[in-house]
């Protein structure tokens, strides 16, 4: 799987990760949230970032200046892809537990949201990806069911509501699904909850083919062209200025977030 790694830059710490980290990372070096998306082009339309409560990520050394916030399994795969500084050597400074990071603050490139929160979500894969997973609610349905379920039960998880209720703005048109695919497809499925794995599985590939294939861009540079042809544009334009970067790990078993 060929990834578009992206790096969010933590503005202000949750206090039990910001305690865990104290010491251990240099005072004003820049620390990074990295989620690994299959769909560069909807960047447009993040509101928060997930990551698994019971997960436990690494805080990997890339510079004196950065550090990126990853499972071990992504670190140990970026080490061979020249993302560190040393072929196979990746450096961790300090562990923290995906619930304790929860409500810190990052800055999204490319959002209309410059700055979202990390949230929980119970389905992330901690052996996919780098564990981190940026939210798109327009136009995945999984992210979706996630945010509506995190506002109605924000007390239950330990959330400001408001972190999980910013503007849903439209990234694709789309004509069998509107320019909200991912809340079109999750009604259309009658899905109730995160837990209706299997509807989100289909609503899932229904939006990853109408997206790619019909999808036009609403928003951004690229607003008026075909997703097919400003996918790759808008991933050159986010390495070009070092918001992220390619992210490969081989082929697995199981590829799909619901198992
Ligand atoms: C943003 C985004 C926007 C995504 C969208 C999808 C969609 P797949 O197809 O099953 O391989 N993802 C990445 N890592 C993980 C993980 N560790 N656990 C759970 N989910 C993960 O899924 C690839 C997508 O799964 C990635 O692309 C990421 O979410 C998520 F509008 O990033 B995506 C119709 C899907 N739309």
């Amino acid at each position: 799987q060929e990834y578009t790694a992206l790096k969010l830059l933590v503005k202000e710490w949750a206090p039990e990760a910001g305690a865990a980290i104290k010491g251990k990372v240099p005072e004003g070096a820049n620390v990074y949230f990295v989620p690994a998306t299959l769909r560069p082009e909807t960047m447009y339309g993040q509101t928060c970032c997930f990551v698994g409560p019971k997960i436990k990520y690494g805080v990997f050394k890339v510079s004196e200046e950065e550090f990126y916030v990853i499972t071990d399994r992504a670190a140990r795969n970026m080490a061979y892809q020249g993302i560190f500084p040393k072929n196979g050597v990746y450096e961790k400074v300090a562990e923290l537990v995906g619930s304790s990071c929860v409500g810190t603050l990052v800055h999204a490139p490319l959002s209309v949201h410059k700055e979202v929160r990390i949230l929980p979500m119970e389905s992330v894969l901690p052996t996919k990806g780098t564990g981190v997973v940026t939210s798109v609610p327009s136009d995945s349905p999984d992210d979706f069911a996630t945010v509506t379920d995190l506002a109605k039960k924000a007390d239950y998880y330990g959330i400001k509501k408001e972190w999980a209720e910013l503007e849903i703005v439209p990234i694709i048109s789309t004509p069998s699904y509107g320019d909200l695919a991912a809340p079109f497809l999750v009604k259309k499925l009658k899905i109730a909850s995160p837990k209706d794995v299997k509807q989100l599985e289909e609503a899932k590939e229904l939006a990853y083919k109408e997206g790619y294939y019909q999808g036009i861009m609403k928003i951004g540079e690229f607003a008026g062209e075909k997703v097919e042809v400003a996918k790759p544009k808008v991933r050159e334009q986010l390495i070009k200025n070092k918001e992220g970067f390619a992210y490969s790990e081989p082929e697995r078993k199981v590829v799909s977030r619901s198992g």
